[in-house]
């Protein structure tokens, strides 16, 4: 079935490649992931938005208010994330019970409207006064969540009841947002963007464009003890270098800016965008992919201020990373932004879920330690959780699992290019390509053309930054950059990569200080660590790597059988009489060695940590000085 992606540049759009239609994930690591998404995750998301009195909500402002408002500020944006998964499901396999559920909750968002259009269920029923705080009241926000939402159910289905909605709110916002109101947290620059691109509304591009020129001058009142960067009101978004403050809000408003500046062919904006980007990630990105280094505000620290243990790296950070990233794809054809995307979906959002599709992080830190506080619900030392009472993170997994086929590859006039390899087909125009891989846990990727035009067109594989083995039929591919084969191919013509998967150490630049002397294990896309499940009698703590003799392992107990943990020979140090008392002690000279017993380490991928239990745990590792 073909359906028009999440992403949709207009026909004029100033883009270097564009989304393809027909991308199809049809088995493999990510389809099993997909799988429980469909038919366990997306079903409880379902129970819980209802638990958490949001579809009340919406029922009491169909009525009309004043009346009790349950839950968060912007409880409505969890229906809209959920719909949209729903609407993104039905594309990839309708059935009767997705398509009741959807029905009766979008016709649900519709009943709650105003007549003029407004929607917004927690002003509606307490009567506090439009826009009078959108410091905090999260109203275009949710505006932005229920136009995505609407995009999905008309491209995915056909079904316009919440395109109606979206259209009507719209046009309310374009005509009556009084000028200059921003909202504390973006998000509709995205959603107004989008919605220009199904609709072909000037309007709403317009708005989005002013939402975006407005930021960066404090115009947003302060609240607490944030300065306006907390908000992205500090620098406007073309003037800044960096990404700064929330990092939600910080990747919906540069996902949103790049829609902008494509659309409106803003080639000064895009370049703004692709500094901060830079900037982002040679400063402020965790090797996970993860972002946002400070509890405190949810928000970005300093350049290298990247601790593990307190990370934040909220699973939304991460998902509004690859919705940036993927714009920035589109908007340029470099593959940097496609290396980011994979090495984040499979190390920052994905752990977002439990194997089991019932639980799910929030916060998403590198290291636990022994004793770890486990106070806060958000704390990753308690292990995921069946839902939050701020419950952006797991709906928000949903609809990424459920359109993720649109991120596998794309067209320009010259071909198709793949950029994340899943077993599947892609479809693009005449050409039809099927891919056959057991990726991540294998390098070996082949893809077969099915169908194709008769003229020459080229067909561009990306080769990841890590792939420094990797070869592609049969000679040595550059990695960070794509493989192409430019000719006229015929149906059975295929290529042949290999990625060259093996386990690899991998260090920080020295003035990631909290990294230094310590090294990480990765193995393809995938970011490894050590967790307690793996090593008893010892504490994760306590270990560190003897050997770089990292060698591929078989399954371990409690977790898939296809999963490929990797082995090393470790130590784990010797705690002395006078450990216990005033924690710092004479140095020894760097070249005195460690004393510790020998200890067999197992590193599982990170993103399956806490399946077997939450415990110590930790991706970066000290070298043993012997
Ligand atoms: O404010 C809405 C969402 O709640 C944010 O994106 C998350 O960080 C959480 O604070
Ligand atoms: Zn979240």
């Amino acid at each position: 079935m073909s359906v028009d992606p999440v992403v949709r540049p207009g026909s004029g759009a100033a883009v270097a490649l564009r989304p393809v239609t027909g991308a199809r994930i049809h088995d493999g690591f990510w389809e099993a992931r997909q799988r429980v998404n469909r038919e366990v995750t997306i079903p409880l998301g379902g129970e819980r938005v209802r638990d958490s009195g949001a579809f009340g909500n919406l029922r009491r402002a169909a009525r009309g208010g004043p009346a009790e408002h349950e839950g968060k500020i912007f409880a409505d944006s969890d229906v809209y994330k959920w719909l949209e998964a729903l609407a993104w499901e039905r594309g990839r396999r309708e059935d009767d019970g997705l398509a009741r559920s959807y029905a009766q909750a979008s016709e649900l968002v519709a009943a709650a409207q105003c007549a003029d259009g407004y929607l917004h269920t927690h002003t509606q029923l307490t009567g506090r006064r439009r826009y009078s705080d959108l410091a905090s009241s999260h109203e275009l926000y949710c505006a932005g969540h229920l136009m995505q939402a609407a995009v999905a159910g008309r491209r995915a289905t056909g079904d316009e009841t919440l395109l109606r909605v979206a259209a009507g709110f719209a046009d309310h916002l374009a005509k009556d947002l009084p000028p200059d109101a921003i909202d504390g947290h973006p998000e509709v620059e995205m959603g107004l963007a989008e919605l220009h691109r199904e609709t072909g509304v000037p309007a709403y591009l317009d708005l989005a464009a002013r939402q975006v020129a407005a930021r960066g001058r404090s115009l947003i009142q302060l609240k607490g003890h944030h300065g306006p960067g907390y908000r992205q009101d500090r620098v406007p978004v073309a003037e800044a270098t960096t990404v700064e403050g929330h990092a939600v809000r910080a990747m919906y408003l540069a996902a949103g800016a790049t829609d902008v500046a494509v659309e409106t062919s803003d080639l000064d904006l895009l370049a703004a965008l692709g500094r901060q980007w830079r900037d982002m990630v040679a400063t402020k990105t965790y090797l996970t992919g993860g972002l946002g280094s400070n509890w405190y505000g949810e928000a970005f620290g300093g350049h290298h201020e990247l601790a593990p243990d307190t990370a934040y790296c909220e699973t939304c950070a991460a998902i509004g990373s690859v919705q940036w990233s993927w714009r920035m794809l589109l908007a340029t054809g470099d593959p940097a932004y496609a290396d980011l995307v994979e090495r984040t979906l499979y190390n920052a959002v994905l752990p977002g879920v439990s194997l089991d599709g019932e639980h799910f992080f929030y916060v998403n830190a590198l290291r636990v330690r022994a004793g770890a506080d486990p106070d806060d619900l958000r704390s990753p030392a308690r292990g995921r959780q069946g839902w939050y009472g701020t419950a952006c993170c797991p709906p928000n997994v949903m609809r990424l699992l459920s359109s993720l086929d649109h991120y596998l590859a794309t067209r320009d006039a010259d071909g198709v290019q793949l950029h994340l390899y899943a077993p599947g087909t892609v479809r693009a125009g005449d050409v039809l390509l099927e891919v056959e891989t057991g990726y991540p846990w294998t390098g070996r990727v082949e893809i077969v053309v099915k169908e194709t035009p008769g003229h020459p067109w080229t067909l561009a594989c990306r080769i990841p930054a890590w792939a420094d083995a990797a070869g592609a039929d049969g000679q040595t591919a550059e990695p960070g950059g794509y493989h192409r084969v430019r000719r006229t191919w015929r149906p059975g013509d295929r290529v042949e990569l290999d990625l060259g998967i093996r386990p690899r150490l991998t260090a920080a630049v020295p003035r990631l200080d909290v990294a230094r002397g310590q090294v990480a294990v990765e193995r393809g896309p995938l970011v490894y660590c050590l967790e307690q499940a793996d090593h008893p009698g010892v504490i994760v703590d306590d270990l560190c790597l003897a050997a770089a003799d990292l060698r591929d392992a078989g399954p371990v107990a409690g977790l898939p059988a296809d999963v490929v943990p990797v082995t090393a020979r470790g130590r784990a140090h010797v705690h002395r009489e006078d450990d216990g008392g005033f924690p710092y002690r004479a140095a020894v000279a760097p070249h005195e060695p460690e004393h510790g017993g020998p200890v067999d380490l197992t590193f599982v991928p990170y993103h399956l940590w806490a399946n077997r239990g939450a415990g110590p745990m930790t991706v970066w590792t000290p070298m043993h000085r012997t």
